[in-house]
């Protein structure tokens, strides 16, 4: 049987997974969005479906405003033990309070999870470990090495000295730790190099917790940099062994194109089959990471699969907005009505270049060729107050259209950001307080239209997707698609209604074809 990578598309990065019976659950880091950390579920390794988030009450999390895409949220670790499943992960912010590494804890991973248990110790990309004899340990990244803490999980503390682990094999930023035990063994797996073109993965083991750590003699035991291959910068990978012995990876990597490459879709989740039947496991084709593996391992056909994976419809009609849509930064409620059919956004004060709570709702771009429409109803008659569909990797870049207030007048626009330079590049009066918005993308553009009273798509405007790459304006995260409103100086005085809102896929080999 043949599977395609990525098995998760589009900003899905950090994945960690683990095994209850024959269940899978895999969790994504999710930086400044709201909410927090994505949980998934899947019965083959292929097909997943999202069930929730391991943060998802304004009182777990602090969200910092300011930088936007790499703070936030980093890379958490999922594990289960003894009936609960334990999320461990850090929120990266420059302030103290309520930043650094905490876990949450659940029985129900589709439900609810705990409070935060904040647990005082330095370094990023946290990890648990459950010992044979019944302890738990704290891995995480110190500078350079990884290290090990025993941790009391019912008190929430942790308790044992620090003990320094290994500090990989000289790449840049050892991290993402994991450990496994096996015939006796304990093997450590991280990252070097960077979360860029040149990550890779390494490993080591020891007979003893402890250490010392001897490294594998085939390190890197996966990389596909300087290949040229379809997925680059794969790394930050977790291991799981399926319930019939054989052992699978997801690691995180991007999708780039163009010269010199660049990526829009963020980092997103591979599946790796991974043969470990020697001493050491191999990954992938001789440690490569490729888009389709042919495998006789995989667990059956899938029964569940995720239809909002190419095409998604929304009339908000729903009691509770689908998982699939994220707010930036903590939410404020005030900015949110939900209507019969729609969702209401009133803007603030602020302006979508700022990096803040904002009224703003969005879905990750999950395909290279995309089709989204939404209708927006939208009185704007205060001077300056706005609202619209945008393409939006941060406050610092982004395309949209939008309706606005300017010198008295409602006006359809197209604007865009490029780091510090706007333009308004399409303005129109707009006789109608409803409109209908369209956004295409390839590889190439992101266009704006919108539906004219004879039923036709009037072309509005158009942007180069290169302006909204990782490489020239994003850090960790990649590209949403938004509604927002916002008031540019002052509150809204009306609200911004969104209804029908509609987004279809297609994977890029398709187009090429
Ligand atoms: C994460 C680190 C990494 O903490 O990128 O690729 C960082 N790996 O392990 C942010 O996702």
């Amino acid at each position: 049987m043949k599977y395609q990578n990525p098995i998760i598309t589009g900003f899905y990065p950090d994945p960690s997974i683990c095994r209850v019976g024959e269940d899978y659950y895999l969790v994504n880091s999710t930086f400044e969005f709201f909410p927090g950390v994505v949980i998934s579920h899947s019965r083959d390794l292929v097909h997943w479906k999202q069930i929730g988030h391991c943060i998802s009450r304004n009182a777990q999390l602090k969200l910092h405003e300011g930088t936007m895409n790499n703070t936030g949220i980093f890379a958490p670790t999922i594990r289960f033990h003894d009936g609960i499943f334990y999320m461990v992960v850090t929120n990266v912010s420059d302030h103290s309070e309520g930043s650094g590494n905490f876990y949450v804890w659940t029985k129900d991973p589709a439900g609810e999870w705990s409070d935060p248990v904040f647990l005082n110790t330095p370094g990023i990309d946290p990890s648990f470990f459950f010992d044979d004899d019944g302890k738990a340990y704290y891995m995480g990244t110190g500078n350079p090495e990884i290290y090990l803490r025993e941790i009391d999980l019912e008190k929430g503390e942790l308790t044992g000295e620090t003990i320094k682990l290994w500090a990989g094999t000289g790449g840049a930023y050892p991290e993402g730790p994991h450990l496994y035990k096996k015939n006796g063994w304990y093997y450590l797996l991280i990252s070097e190099g960077g979360t860029e073109r040149c990550h890779m993965l390494t490993m080591a083991r020891s007979r003893e917790l402890e250490g010392p750590y001897e490294p594998c003699p085939d390190n890197p035991v996966m990389t596909n940099r300087s290949l040229r291959l379809p997925i680059e910068s794969v790394g930050h990978a977790d291991l799981v062994e399926d319930a019939n012995g054989n052992w699978w990876a997801v690691c995180l990597g991007t999708r780039p194109f163009g010269y010199p490459p660049r990526h829009n879709l963020g980092r997103e989740t591979m599946l790796v089959p991974v043969d470990w039947s020697g001493e050491w496991p191999v990954f992938g084709d001789h440690g490569k990471v490729l888009e389709e593996f042919e495998t006789d391992k995989l667990l059956g056909a899938a029964k569940e699969t995720d239809a909002s994976e190419n095409s998604y419809f929304d009339d908000f009609s729903s009691e509770r907005l689908d998982l699939g849509w994220n707010y930036i930064y903590n939410p404020d409620w005030n900015l949110y009505e939900k209507k019969a059919k729609g969702i209401c956004l009133y803007g603030n004060e602020r302006s979508l270049k700022d990096p803040e709570v904002i009224a703003w709702i969005g879905r990750r771009q999950k395909h290279h060729l995309s089709e989204t429409k939404v209708t927006l109803e939208f009185p704007c008659c205060q001077e300056g107050e706005e609202a619209g569909l945008t393409i939006f990797m941060n406050n610092r870049h982004h395309y949209e259209a939008a309706l606005v207030c300017r010198e008295g007048r409602r006006k359809l626009v197209f604007k865009r950001q490029i780091g510090s330079l706007e333009k308004v590049e399409y303005e129109q009066d707009c006789v109608g307080e409803k409109i209908t918005l369209k956004l295409e993308s390839d590889l190439d553009f992101y266009r704006f239209s919108y539906l004219n009273n004879d039923g036709l798509w009037d072309k509005i405007g158009e942007g180069e997707v290169q302006y909204l790459t990782t490489e020239v304006g994003g850090h960790f995260t990649g590209n949403y698609i938004g509604l927002y409103s916002c008031g540019n100086g002052q509150k809204c005085r009306s609200g911004a209604v969104f209804t029908d809102f509609s987004y279809k896929g297609r994977k890029t080999g398709e187009f090429l074809k």
